[in-house]
C-alpha cells in the first residue's frame, strides 16, 4: 500500500478531512481523518465512495476547440485572443466570468484578481449565488461582515438546535452525526422547520410544517413570542445591538401555517433553551425573501443574546466544499476580496495592493442577470469554470439558449460532455480532487488542505495555472507569476491585511510569508476562532443590527399553476452527477427523478404510484416518475435538481423554475415556483441494462450505474426501435403478446449478456436488484434471465438499505424480528449503518415501524 495523504473530501461545506491511501494507478482507499476537526473520522456515504468515481472515464483529457483537439498552446492562445479581441471591440464589461464553490482558494483568488483587478469588470460571479449569497447578504446587514459567529463544537454544547430549511441529514450528514450524538448523550432537543417532511423532520422531536415563505412570519412571531415571555436578553441588546425604534413593535402577526398549540410548544422550548443553535441552508436562502429569512433568524438570536457565548448561534451551513473560501477572496461580483466593498477606500486599497490602476469600479452582474447579459449579447464572452449551468440555473433553457447565442464560450471542466461543456466553443481540461492542491474554507471557517494523490488525469491542468497561462498573454506577466499554489496563499494571506485596516475580522496575515514546506504540511486551522464577533462585531460601533423585516407580499398566482414545486437533493448524488453518478452503489439510493406528491394531489390529478406525470411551469416542461408521499403537503410537490440531458429524457428541473430572485442578494427562488402537473400515460414501460450508457430518443428515460455497466428506466408512446436501442449481437428472445411482453438478450463474441431489456405494455416488469446482480455474473443462466427470476428462489434480500455493506431491507427487518433492540444492535447483527451512517435513519424508521408492527402482533 502506498503513503497515506491527507486531504479534504470534495463535496458538501462540512469539509470532512480523509485520509487516502493509493492502492494502485488510480485506485485508491478513503477512510475519514480521526484528526481532522470537522468529522473526527467519520465520513457520510459520497465521501466514502469516493474511490469509485476517480477513474478516467467520462474524463475531458485534451483541450478541445470545437470537437479538435489541439495543444495547451492553442487552446490558451484562442481563449486570450477572444478576451482580448472582445475587449477591444466591446470594452471590458463584454466579459464574464461565472465560476464555482467548488474551485479551491487559489484558484478562485487568480480568477478574481484577473477579472476584476486587471481586465476592469466584476462581471464575475459564481454558483455561490444560487447557494449562499442570501446568507452573505444577511450577515453583511447584521455583522457588517459575511462572517459565521459560531462554530461546529457548539452543536455539541447546545440544549435545542432548530434547522431551518436543511435536510441535514441527507446534504450534511456529519453534521447529522454530531447532532445525533448530542441528542445521545446529552438530551439535546432537535426541531425541524421544513415545509416537507424529510427523513431529517421524522426524526425530529418536532417538526413546524411552515408553508412556503413562511419562515420570516414564523421568526417575527417567535421573536413576538419571547418579548411577551419576557424572554429577551436586554442587557445584552443594550450592549451589543443597534436596534431600530419600533422594532419590537412592528412584529405584526403573519401567515407561517403553524397550528397554536404546535406554535405554543416551539415558543415554549425556544424561551426554555439558552443554549440554541439554528442552522439554515437552502430552504433559507433560495427564497425570493432569502436574505430577510437570514436576518429573521439572527433577530431572534441577537434579541435574546444567543450568540458569543458556547453552544448559541445562528450558523448559515455552506453547501460547497469552497463556499466559503469563495466568498473571502471575492468570488461573487458583490464584494471585492478579503470581505472588502466597492467604497472609495476599499478600491483604492485593493487597487494599491494588487498594482492594478484599472480596477473594476461597481459592482458586477449576478448570476440570473449575467446570464440575461449574455442572452442579450451585452456580454459576448463567458468562461464557466466548474459548474453546469445549463442544468443549475433558473430558467435553464433560457440559460441554453444565451450560451447557443454566445459567439464566445469557454468552459474548464473535468468531464467531457456536460450539458454544459457541450455548448462551449473552446473546452479546457481541469484536474479534479485527488489531482490538485489548494485550500478551502468550510462552514465553520476552517481551512484545510486539499492534496494531490495522482498525477493529473491526461492533459489536465490545474485551473489556477490555466487562468494564469491566459492572463499572462494578455500581457500581465507580472501579477500572475505564480510559481505554485503556495504562491498565490501567500498573496493572499498578506492581502487579507486590507481587511483588518477596514475594521472586518477575516485575518490570515500570519500565513503571509509561510514556506513552501508550511504550506505543504499545512494543518486544518480556524480564523477567527470559535466565536469570532465576541470582542465585538465588525461594525463601526461595535453593535450588531437587528434588521427589521416583513413577511413578503404574497405573489399573484396564475390560476394554470396552482400547485408549489420545491426541488432539492437526494442523499447519495451530487448536483449534476458528474461524479457520484459514476459510483454503482451511490447510484442505488435513487435510480430515477421522482415526483413526490401528496395522496390528494395525486388522486385530483389522476397521477398513480410508480406512473408518470409532466410538471409543467411558464417556463418549460419535465418528466418525473411519481412516488406519492404521505410527507408531502397538499399543494406542494418536491422533484430532485440532479437530473441532466446527459443521464436522463426529460427530468432536467432547472428549466422549471422561475428566474425571480431576492431583491438583496440576487439569489433565485428555487423552492417555491407556481406549477402544474399532468398525468402521462405511456403504451409501454421497460427497463434495460447495457455495458456503456444507453442515450435513447423515448418519452422517458434515466439511467444510472451498476457494478458492470447501466440500467436505464424507459417509458414511450410509440414503437420502440430496437435496433436503435440494443447492441449488435446475436439475441435470445420471448414475447408474450397478451400482456405485450417482451424480452430480450444480447449476447457479446464471447457469450456472455451484451444487454438485457425487459419491456411491457400492461404487466409488470421484474425485480431490477436480482438482475443487475446476474448481469454482473458471466454464468447466469440465460433462462433465468429471460423468466426475470431465478429457477430455485432465493431469499430475497429486499432493497438495499445500507451501501456500503450491501445489506437489504428484509435482513434488515429479520434482525430486528430476532430481537435487535436499537440502531446499534441492527449493526452488530447485520453491519448496516456501521461505515458511513447514512443509512442510520432508515434503520431507526424500520425500528419503529417493526417494532411497532410486532407489538400489535402480539396484542
Ligand atoms: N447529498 C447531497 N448533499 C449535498 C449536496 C448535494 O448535491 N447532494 N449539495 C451541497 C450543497 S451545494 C448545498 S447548497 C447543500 C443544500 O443542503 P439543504 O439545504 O439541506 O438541501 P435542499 O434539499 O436543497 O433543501 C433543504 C430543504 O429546504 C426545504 N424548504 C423548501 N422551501 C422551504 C421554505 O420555504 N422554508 C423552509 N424552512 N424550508 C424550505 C426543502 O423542503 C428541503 O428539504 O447541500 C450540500 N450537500
Ligand atoms: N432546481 C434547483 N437548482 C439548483 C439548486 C436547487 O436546490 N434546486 N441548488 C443550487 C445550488 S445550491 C448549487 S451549489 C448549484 C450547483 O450546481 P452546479 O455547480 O452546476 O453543479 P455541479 O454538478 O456540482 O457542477 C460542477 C461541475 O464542475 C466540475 N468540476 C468538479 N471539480 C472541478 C474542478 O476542480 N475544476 C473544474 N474546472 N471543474 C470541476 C464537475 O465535473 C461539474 O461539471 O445548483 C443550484 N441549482
Ligand atoms: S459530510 Fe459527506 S459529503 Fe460532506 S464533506 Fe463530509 S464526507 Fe464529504
Ligand atoms: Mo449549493
Amino acid at each position: 500500500m502506498g503513503e497515506t495523504i491527507c486531504t479534504t473530501c470534495p463535496y458538501c461545506g462540512v469539509g470532512c478531512g480523509i485520509k487516502a491511501s493509493l492502492e494502485g494507478e488510480r485506485s485508491v482507499r478513503i477512510t475519514g481523518d480521526p484528526a481532522h476537526p470537522a468529522n473526527m473520522g467519520r465520513l457520510c456515504s459520497k465521501g466514502t465512495h469516493l474511490a469509485e468515481t476517480v477513474g478516467l472515464e467520462g474524463r475531458l483529457l485534451q483541450p478541445m476547440i470545437g470537437d479538435e483537439a489541439v495543444g495547451w498552446d492553442t487552446a490558451l492562445d484562442d481563449v486570450a485572443a477572444r478576451m482580448r479581441d472582445t475587449i477591444k471591440r466591446y470594452g471590458p464589461d463584454a466579459v464574464a466570468f461565472y465560476v464555482s464553490g467548488q474551485l479551491l482558494t487559489e484558484d478562485y483568488y487568480v480568477a478574481n484578481k484577473l477579472l476584476k483587478g486587471f481586465v476592469g469588470t466584476a462581471n464575475i460571479d459564481t454558483n455561490s449565488r444560487l447557494c449562499m449569497a442570501s446568507a452573505v447578504a444577511a450577515h453583511q446587514r447584521a455583522f457588517g461582515e459575511d462572517i459565521v459567529p459560531c462554530s461546529y463544537a457548539d452543536l455539541d454544547e447546545a440544549d435545542l438546535i432548530l434547522l431551518v430549511g436543511s435536510n441535514t441529514a441527507w446534504c450534511h450528514p456529519v453534521i447529522w452525526q454530531r447532532i445525533e450524538k448530542a441528542r445521545d448523550e446529552n438530551g439535546t432537543k432537535l426541531v425541524v422547520i421544513d415545509p416537507r417532511r424529510t427523513e431529517t423532520a421524522e426524526l425530529a422531536d418536532l417538526h413546524i410544517p411552515v408553508t412556503p415563505d413562511g419562515d420570516v412570519a414564523l421568526f417575527n412571531a417567535l421573536l413576538a413570542a419571547m418579548a411577551e415571555r419576557g424572554a429577551l436578553d436586554d442587557a445584552f441588546l443594550e450592549q451589543h445591538c443597534d436596534v431600530p425604534s419600533g422594532f419590537f413593535d412592528a412584529l405584526e402577526a403573519g401567515s407561517h401555517g403553524i397550528a397554536p398549540d404546535v406554535f405554543a410548544r416551539l415558543a415554549e422550548l425556544i424561551a426554555g433553551s439558552p443554549r440554541m443553535v439554528t442552522l439554515f441552508s437552502q430552504g433559507a436562502n433560495q427564497s425570493v425573501c432569502g436574505t430577510d429569512k437570514g436576518n429573521a433568524i439572527i433577530n431572534l438570536h441577537l434579541a435574546t443574546g444567543r450568540i458569543n457565548r458556547p453552544g448559541a448561534g445562528p450558523f448559515s451551513m455552506t453547501g460547497q466544499p469552497n463556499a466559503m473560501g469563495g466568498r473571502e477572496v471575492g468570488g461573487l461580483a458583490s464584494t471585492l476580496a478579503c470581505h472588502l466593498g466597492f467604497s472609495e477606500a476599499e478600491r483604492a486599497a485593493v487597487s494599491e495592493f494588487w498594482q492594478a490602476p484599472g480596477l473594476c469600479e461597481s459592482p458586477g452582474l449576478k448570476a440570473v442577470d449575467l446570464f440575461r447579459a449574455v442572452h442579450s449579447g451585452d456580454i459576448k464572452f463567458v468562461w464557466i469554470m466548474a459548474t453546469n449551468p445549463a442544468v443549475s440555473m433558473p430558467d435553464a433553457a433560457f440559460v441554453r439558449d444565451a450560451l447557443v447565442k454566445c459567439p464566445n464560450v469557454v468552459v474548464s471542466d473535468m468531464i467531457a460532455d456536460t450539458d454544459t461543456a457541450k455548448l462551449a466553443h473552446v473546452r479546457l481540461p481541469a484536474m479534479g480532487w485527488g489531482e490538485k492542491d489548494g485550500t478551502v474554507t468550510n462552514s465553520e471557517r476552517v481551512i484545510s488542505r486539499q492534496r494531490a494523490i495522482f498525477p493529473p488525469a491526461g492533459e489536465a491542468r490545474a485551473d489556477w495555472r490555466i487562468i494564469c497561462d491566459v492572463a499572462r498573454r494578455l500581457g500581465h506577466d507580472e501579477a500572475f507569476a505564480f510559481s505554485g499554489s503556495a504562491d498565490i496563499f501567500r498573496e493572499y494571506a498578506a492581502m487579507t491585511q486590507l481587511s483588518a485596516d477596514h475594521g472586518k475580522l477575516l485575518d490570515l496575515t500570519a500565513w503571509a510569508e509561510c514556506s513552501d514546506a508550511a504550506y505543504a504540511e499545512m494543518a486544518p486551522f480556524q480564523w477567527g476562532g470559535r466565536h469570532p464577533c465576541a470582542a465585538g462585531f465588525p461594525t463601526p460601533d461595535g453593535k450588531a443590527a437587528l434588521v427589521p423585516v416583513r413577511e413578503p407580499q404574497p405573489a399573484s398566482r396564475s390560476s394554470r399553476y396552482p400547485l408549489t414545486l420545491n426541488t432539492g437533493r437526494y442523499r447519495d448524488q451530487w448536483h449534476t452527477m458528474t461524479r457520484t453518478g459514476l459510483s454503482a452503489k451511490l447510484s442505488s439510493h435513487r435510480r430515477e427523478p421522482k415526483l413526490e406528491v401528496s395522496p390528494a394531489d395525486a388522486a385530483a390529478n389522476g397521477l398513480t404510484h410508480g406512473g408518470f406525470a409532466s410538471v409543467i411551469s411558464a417556463h418549460g416542461t419535465s418528466c418525473y416518475r411519481v412516488q406519492v408521499n404521505e410527507g408531502q403537503t397538499d399543494g406542494q410537490l418536491f422533484v430532485p435538481m440532479h437530473f441532466t440531458d446527459a443521464n436522463s429524457g426529460a427530468g432536467r428541473t432547472g428549466k422549471l423554475i422561475h428566474p425571480q430572485t431576492d431583491p438583496h442578494s440576487g439569489q433565485p427562488g428555487f423552492k417555491n415556483v407556481p406549477v402544474t402537473i399532468e398525468a402521462v400515460q405511456p403504451e409501454w414501460r421497460a427497463f434495460l441494462l447495457t455495458r456503456e450508457r444507453a442515450v435513447p430518443q423515448v418519452l422517458y428515460w434515466a439511467s444510472s450505474r451498476i457494478e458492470t455497466g447501466w440500467l436505464t428506466e424507459l417509458a414511450g408512446f410509440d414503437t420502440i426501435s430496437l435496433d436503435e436501442l440494443l447492441p449488435q449481437g446475436p439475441r435470445s428472445e420471448v414475447n408474450d403478446m397478451v400482456r405485450g411482453m417482451q424480452r430480450i438478450a444480447v449476447f457479446n463474441d464471447a457469450g456472455e449478456p451484451a444487454a438485457l431489456l425487459y419491456l411491457t405494455r400492461t404487466g409488470v416488469l421484474p425485480d431490477r436488484d436480482w438482475i443487475v446482480r446476474q448481469f454482473a455474473n458471466p454464468q447466469a443462466s440465460i433462462g433465468e434471465l429471460l423468466a426475470g427470476r431465478p429457477a430455485t428462489p432465493t431469499p430475497d434480500t429486499g432493497p438495499t438499505v445500507c451501501v456500503c455493506h450491501d445489506v437489504g431491507e428484509a435482513t434488515i427487518v429479520a434482525a430486528i424480528d430476532e430481537g435487535a433492540e436499537d440502531v446499534d444492535a441492527i449493526g452488530r447483527v447485520t453491519c448496516a449503518g456501521t461505515n458511513c451512517g447514512s443509512c442510520r435513519p432508515i434503520l431507526s424508521r424500520l425500528l419503529e415501524h417493526q417494532q411497532s408492527r410486532l407489538k400489535e402482533a402480539a396484542e
